[in-house]
């Protein structure tokens, strides 16, 4: 019997898009279901019933929730084309970076976009640190994963659809700032896997615009 994938997911959510973009790395056939997020469905609430968020992954039945686990699941059941590398000290290696995406860079990004002055300017700084640091990992490698997309790279490059609005609203110019990074994200754009994953980075703005309204940060 073939297997049932069902993807719980918000378009331009970075960690929906981690999963979406392993998946079309593997060539895995899913069925996308975008959420209401501020009317979750009962599905969702069943299937994620400890944080109530998107991503999961519902594999013949079974849930799997949190971006980076879906993406070493769906790496471990659908194991060519690997994301992870087979070297114990590379993949411990590769899940630091991933966490360090999720700890430290998505809350730099998010502060950049929620504040104004002076926390606006500390959030940017902090973001182009942890760029800094990511491009040190980068190194003269290709891709995070060698000369091939790998867990990093995935963690990653979901927040390139973000960086329009970060940029906007923070007024700095990234390939100015980290000239690697954006050479990196070309080359990640390249792979259809990616280039057709990933939104528009205007209509990410466009949400940006809204979650800045409903917060009342304008
Ligand atoms: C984060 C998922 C998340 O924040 C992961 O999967 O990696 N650590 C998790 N999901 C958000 C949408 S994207 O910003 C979400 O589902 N929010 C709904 C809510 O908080 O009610």
């Amino acid at each position: 019997m073939a297997d049932e994938v069902i993807l719980l997911d918000f378009w331009p959510s970075p960690f929906g898009l981690r999963a979406r973009i392993a998946m079309a790395e593997k060539g895995v056939k899913y069925e996308y279901r975008d959420e209401n997020l501020r009317e979750k469905s009962p599905l969702l609430l069943k299937s994620n019933p400890v944080h109530k968020k998107i991503p999961v992954l519902i594999h013949n039945g079974k849930p799997v929730c949190e971006s980076l686990i879906i993406v070493q699941y769906i790496d471990e059941v659908w194991n060519d084309k690997p994301l992870l590398p087979k070297d114990p000290y590379e993949r411990a290696k590769a899940r630091f970076w991933a966490d360090f995406v999720d700890k430290k860079m998505y809350d730099c990004g998010t502060r950049i976009w929620k504040n104004k002055g002076e926390a606006q300017e500390q959030a940017k700084k902090e973001f182009i640190d942890c760029l800094k640091l990511l491009e040190g990992e980068l190194a003269e490698k290709s891709y995070f994963g060698g000369d091939t997309l790998g867990y990093v790279d995935v963690a990653l490059i979901p927040f390139a659809c973000w960086f329009y609005s970060y940029e906007t609203e923070g007024k700095f110019s990234i390939e100015e700032e980290c000239p690697k990074t954006m050479a990196w994200v070309k080359r990640c754009m390249e792979k259809e896997s990616v280039s057709k994953t990933l939104p528009e980075p205007q209509k990410v703005y466009e949400v940006v615009c809204f979650l800045k309204k409903m917060y009342g940060t304008e």
